[in-house]
């Protein structure tokens, strides 16, 4: 079995990749950061007996990507999970102060990214007449809460592509999943405020939010049901976050 993990140089996406590979999957992984991409296969090849191919492109580029799909060698053509994972937010402003880089940073990984790989990879899936495909939403997909208007935008685009993708790929005999976290303690909020470690920390002050693994479980156990099940859509929260806005805090 094979499974490609996109952005799996940190965080949900590394952890993912580990417990697929601890879990027999041959792996790919992607991710723009070469060096980290190696060290990550350095890693589940000391650790498991699977193999792991790297692939080091930018998602928000289509020629990238279609190159980086149509160069996989044939051992690791047919892939059985797709876990579109990569994204981002950047910035947390309202929409009249917003930064259209940031914007554009965000929809350009989190909607067209997705795209552009799902495109590519199911065209496999479908010649081959299986595959699953596991969407990583989010929490602000599902609600929108104040100043993450563009974010909140592009992950419920994602949650409105996973379902208009089962139904698209349904007669293809593909499974189409869904996971919504809530806070997740990885590198998400050092690069939603550009590197600020000290304002990223404090995102996570007073309470224990969800580690990458917690979401990295459901994702595996969303890919070992049997065949005949499929888990349309998960929402995993901290147990002290009740929505994306409330949030239990010992401080
Ligand atoms: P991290 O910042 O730790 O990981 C993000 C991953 O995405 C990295 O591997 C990064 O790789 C990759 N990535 C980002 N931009 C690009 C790009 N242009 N091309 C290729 N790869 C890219 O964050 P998380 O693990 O937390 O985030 C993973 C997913 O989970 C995201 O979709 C995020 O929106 C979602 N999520 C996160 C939550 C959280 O609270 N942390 C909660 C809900 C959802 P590299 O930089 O090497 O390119
Ligand atoms: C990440 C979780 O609450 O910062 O998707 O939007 S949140």
């Amino acid at each position: 079995m094979i499974a490609l993990i996109t952005g799996a140089t940190s965080g949900i996406g590394k952890c993912t990749a580990e417990l697929f590979a601890k879990n027999g999957y041959d792996i790919i992984i992607t991710g723009r950061r070469e060096e980290r991409l190696e060290e990550v296969k350095k890693n589940i090849e000391a650790n498991f007996k699977v193999k792991v191919l790297s692939l080091c492109f930018d998602i928000r580029k289509q020629n990238e990507v279609e190159k980086a799909i149509a160069s996989l060698p044939s051992d690791f053509k047919n892939i059985d999970v797709l876990v579109n994972n990569a994204g981002l937010a950047a910035g947390l402003s309202a929409i009249q102060d917003g930064n259209i880089d940031h914007w554009e940073r965000m929809i350009d990984t989190n909607i067209k990214g997705l795209l552009y790989i799902t495109k590519c990879v199911c065209k496999t899936m479908i010649e081959n007449k299986k595959g699953h495909i596991i969407n990583v939403g989010s929490i602000a997909g599902k609600e929108a809460y104040a100043n993450g208007n563009v974010y909140c935008g592009t992950k419920h685009a994602v949650d409105a592509l996973n379902k208009g993708m089962r139904i698209d790929l349904l007669p293809h005999n593909i499974k189409v999943s869904a996971v919504n976290p809530g806070m997740v303690e990885t590198e998400f909020s050092i690069v939603r405020f550009d590197g600020d470690e000290s304002r990223a920390k404090k995102v996570y002050d007073g309470f224990q939010p969800l580690k990458p693994e917690d979401v990295a479980e459901t994702i595996y156990w969303m890919a070992s049901r049997p065949s005949h099940v499929n888990i349309n859509d998960v929402i995993i929260m901290p147990a002290a976050q009740a929505n994306s806005t409330t949030v239990k805090r010992n401080n």
